[in-house]
């Protein structure tokens, strides 16, 4: 490190403890433990101080969601040939409806479901009396609307554990009258800090009532799954092509565009590759310790990230696989050079600053670089420990790394940092507009994606350019 680097360490410390002292002493010291700064010794030990998955501070605004969006919305919900009820009252669904723009092959509505909001519409009475005997009239629906569908689970809100309904009594009643999965998902929003135990919650129901079911016996030396892949604008595809074009086969899509009979057969895969770990890395320690499955991280983001990723991947494979990846590596390396060599004149050195949920902040790091962007600040809404060990790895000495950040926090950063580019989430996204400040959503990409492999890069880059060169920003003056 550089002389340069300590005096924007101390710098960006500086900027910190200014931006908390606006807070009564408490708060500032509580919020003062959510923060690092990166220092060289930290970013090559991966040794992380700062605190994570704690209760959000009452009286801040945080970013954070819930347990049920993060198992109805993130690990159930692309799960595409059955039906989720949302279960409890009208709200929890109908203001998540279609808002993570993920995406499945299929006819809507008759061989796959993702885009209804499919809902128990608690009223008093449900809460008075119990809603069971209703769940039971949806499920009995649900099989004569959709004759196609698979399965069905039920995701639980709040009312639902607080009135002691017996979900699980009705979903073995029903699975047996029905001749189909009825899977309990015991989610309601009050559990835990964040979505972050919906994820841990939704997995172990997968676990419990798919995992080890199916039956599958044509199987190769090159099935594997993707874990932790949601086909976020078509994520899942432009990561599948590549590990089928190096001569792998993708037994399980985890769960994007994923089916119910994929997840069931998964315990015959070879290998597991998974994405999002903060989501998804409990049923890869459960694959492993039950079927012995060996599992990886790999990061789909940007063309160094990728072609690190399909090496490490084609490593434990064979000759033929090894070579693969190579000549893949070479193929797109051509395609993204020039992808670099268009945008990176506009985007060079410009500063960018992100906040999202528990694996983005540090993956899409190497995509920025990639384009000579950057990030001198990020952080996770809901990440762990182990999250952050990762992510500091990724970033450069001085970057600025913050857990759960108050919506202050993040505008007045924002501003003391001069600020180029932020990409956080919808529930951002206009203040800074507001604020004269180019913004991209990094959860659902806008209306836009994909951001995985090398076609998503293409996409990415474009994105990024139209958002910080677009011409409105010398058209309008923020009067904030
Ligand atoms: Fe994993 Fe995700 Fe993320 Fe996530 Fe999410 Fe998401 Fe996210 Mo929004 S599963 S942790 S709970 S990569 S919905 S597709 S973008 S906060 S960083």
């Amino acid at each position: 490190s550089t002389a340069m680097d300590k005096l924007t360490v101390e710098t960006r410390k500086r900027i910190v403890q200014e931006v908390l002292e606006a807070f009564p002493e408490k708060t500032a010291k509580d919020r003062a433990k959510h923060y690092e700064v990166a220092e060289a010794p930290t970013i090559e030990t991966g040794k992380c101080a700062l605190k994570s998955n704690t209760k959000s501070r009452p009286g801040v605004m945080t970013a954070r969601g819930c347990s049920y969006a993060g198992s109805k919305g993130v690990v159930w919900g692309p799960i595409k040939d059955m039906v989720h009820i949302s279960h409890g009252p009208v709200g929890c669904g109908q203001y998540s409806w279609g808002t993570r723009r993920n995406y499945a092959n299929g006819t809507q509505g008759v061989d796959v479901f993702g885009v209804l909001q499919v809902t128990s519409d608690f009223q008093e009475r449900d809460i008075v009396f119990g809603g069971d005997k209703k769940l039971e009239t949806i499920c009995r629906e649900i099989t004569k609307v959709f004759p196609l569908a698979k399965g069905i689970s039920v995701q639980s809100e709040c009312p639902v554990g607080l009135i002691g309904d017996d979900i699980e009594a009705v979903g073995k009643k029903m699975a047996k009258e029905l001749s189909m999965p009825v899977i309990p998902v015991r989610c309601e929003g009050f559990r835990g800090v964040s979505q972050s135990l919906g994820h841990h919650i939704a997995n172990d129901a997968v676990r419990d009532h798919l995992l080890g079911k199916g039956e599958f016996e044509d199987t190769t030396p090159y099935d594997i799954n993707m874990i932790g892949e949601y086909n976020i604008g078509g994520d899942t595809w432009a990561s599948r092509i590549l590990l089928e074009e190096i001569g792998l086969r993708v037994i399980g899509q985890w769960a994007g565009d994923g089916t119910m009979n994929e997840l069931s057969i998964s315990h015959k895969a070879k290998l597991n590759v998974l994405h999002c770990y903060r989501s998804m890395n409990y049923i890869c320690t459960t694959m492993e310790e039950r079927y012995g499955i060996p599992w990886m991280e790999y990061n789909f983001f940007g063309p160094t990230k990728i072609a690190e990723s399909l090496r490490a991947i084609a490593a434990h494979f064979d000759d033929t696989i090894k070579e693969n990846a190579e000549r893949v590596i070479a193929k797109y390396q051509a395609e993204a050079d020039k992808v670099i060599e268009k945008y990176r004149p506009k985007l060079e050195g410009k500063k960018v600053m992100l906040m999202v949920g528990g694996l983005r902040a540090g993956h899409t790091i190497g995509a920025y670089e990639d384009l000579g962007m950057d990030v001198i600040s990020t952080g996770y809404e809901f990440g762990h420990k182990d999250d952050y060990q990762r992510m500091v790895k990724d970033v450069q000495e001085g970057t600025i790394i913050y857990d759960d950040p108050t919506a202050y926090e993040m505008e007045a950063l924002a501003e003391k940092l001069g600020t180029d580019l932020v990409g956080a989430g919808v529930k951002e996204k206009y203040v800074y507009h507001k604020m004269g400040i180019p913004f991209r959503q990094m959860h659902s990409w806008d209306y836009s994606g994909p951001y995985h492999g090398f076609d998503g890069f293409k996409i990415f880059a474009r994105d990024m350019d139209m958002a910080i060169n677009s011409p409105a920003w010398n058209l309008v003056k923020s009067p904030f």
